[in-house]
């Protein structure tokens, strides 16, 4: 057999209609439909690149990420999903994965579903070639099935991840590209460190325990908030969507205080920050804010009111530092590979 080798880069994204639980633990099938914006840095890149390599001589699959070997629950997801795209694919050799990204993985932005979705990309690279004419449905599934956020990160711009009822049903479309609409997303960072409880867990526990009727409520309100905000992104209404992207925001709260234990991602910083947000609100600044499951906030705002809220937010107690983000691009394959040292 003949070594292969392909790289992908993926970019994270930001849910404003938020993925919360699965209906399938196995396929990743999400309980209720999500929107989101790839994202990408303006003063910083958000890549995160994964380059397979095949060798005939492989036991099993060797996960590389910054050029440490990893043997840690980072490798396990790593096989795991090896294992759902060998499946696919009809391949059944093992590989080599040297993985680095740009940003804090784990820590605020969407690190999961960059690293899901380059893998996946990647594999597509490895196994159908790069002259192969990308299919961005079976990329988004792909993605999906290493971590459910991922399916969004196969498109640039902004995404719709249509929930599905099987495997195949479940994946994203692409509603607008990155060019679009200049919608910025400041990640106002109050924690660098790795999230208390997994989002994984954390969607266990709320499926477990969050009282029946208010998860029924969250799951059942996600397609109208997702028809109102792609009525916004037609017509590019800032108002409507920070508007529905809060309600959003303010239900997964809800939610996420209502399980059983309570899962309290906000830190004392993060109440600190959404207080900025409201006094620059009621200056008449279009800012709206929300969290993923983490601590650290993304403000959605206009170009022309960056710098306006990076300042006021500087004096605010616990910031430690704000990513300034743009819309992002789709997962593509690169011809520059990581070199296992
Ligand atoms: C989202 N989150 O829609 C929401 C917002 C967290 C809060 O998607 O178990 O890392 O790998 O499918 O994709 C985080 O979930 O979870 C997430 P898995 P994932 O962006």
């Amino acid at each position: 057999m003949v070594e292969k080798v392909a790289t992908a880069v993926a970019h994270p994204n930001k849910a404003v209609v938020i993925y919360w639980v699965k209906s399938d633990n196995n396929f990743f099938l999400p309980a209720r439909p999500s929107l989101s914006m790839t994202l990408d840095g303006v003063d910083q890149r958000l890549d995160y690149t994964v380059t397979l390599r095949s060798s005939e001589n492989l036991t099993r699959d060797k996960v590389y990420i910054s050029g440490k070997e990893k043997r840690d629950s980072t490798y396990r997801e790593f096989v795991r999903h090896l294992d759902i795209l060998r499946t696919y694919a009809h391949v059944d050799q093992n590989f080599v994965v040297n993985a680095e990204s740009t940003f804090p993985v784990g820590a605020g932005v969407a690190g999961s579903a960059a690293r899901a979705q380059a893998l996946a990309t990647a594999f597509w690279g490895l196994v159908y070639g790069y002259d192969s004419k990308i299919d961005r449905r079976i990329l988004s599934i792909w993605g999906r099935r290493g971590s459910g956020s991922a399916s969004r990160s196969a498109y640039d711009g902004w995404v719709e991840w249509k929930k599905g009822d099987r495997d195949q049903t479940s994946y994203a479309i692409q509603l607008y590209d990155k060019d679009y609409w200049d919608v910025r997303d400041l990640v106002v960072m109050v924690d660098a460190r790795t999230k208390k409880v997994p989002s994984r867990e954390g969607m266990e526990l709320t499926k477990e325990t969050c009282p029946k009727g208010l998860y029924k409520a969250f799951a059942g309100i996600a397609e109208h908030h997702i028809e109102k905000i792609k009525d916004a992104l037609s017509r590019k209404d800032f108002s409507t969507l920070g508007e529905y992207y809060e309600r959003e925001n303010s239900l997964f709260r809800t939610v996420c205080l209502s399980t059983v234990p309570s899962l309290d991602y906000w830190s004392k910083a993060t109440h600190n920050v959404f207080g900025a947000i409201t006094e620059l609100q009621r200056e008449g600044v279009p800012v709206y804010g929300g969290t993923d499951a983490g601590p650290n906030v993304h403000i959605l705002t206009l170009p022309k009111y960056v710098e306006k809220v990076r300042k006021s937010l500087r004096n605010t107690d616990g910031v430690l530092n704000i990513m300034h983000c743009r819309p992002g691009g789709a997962s593509h394959l690169i011809k520059k590979h990581l070199i296992v040292k």
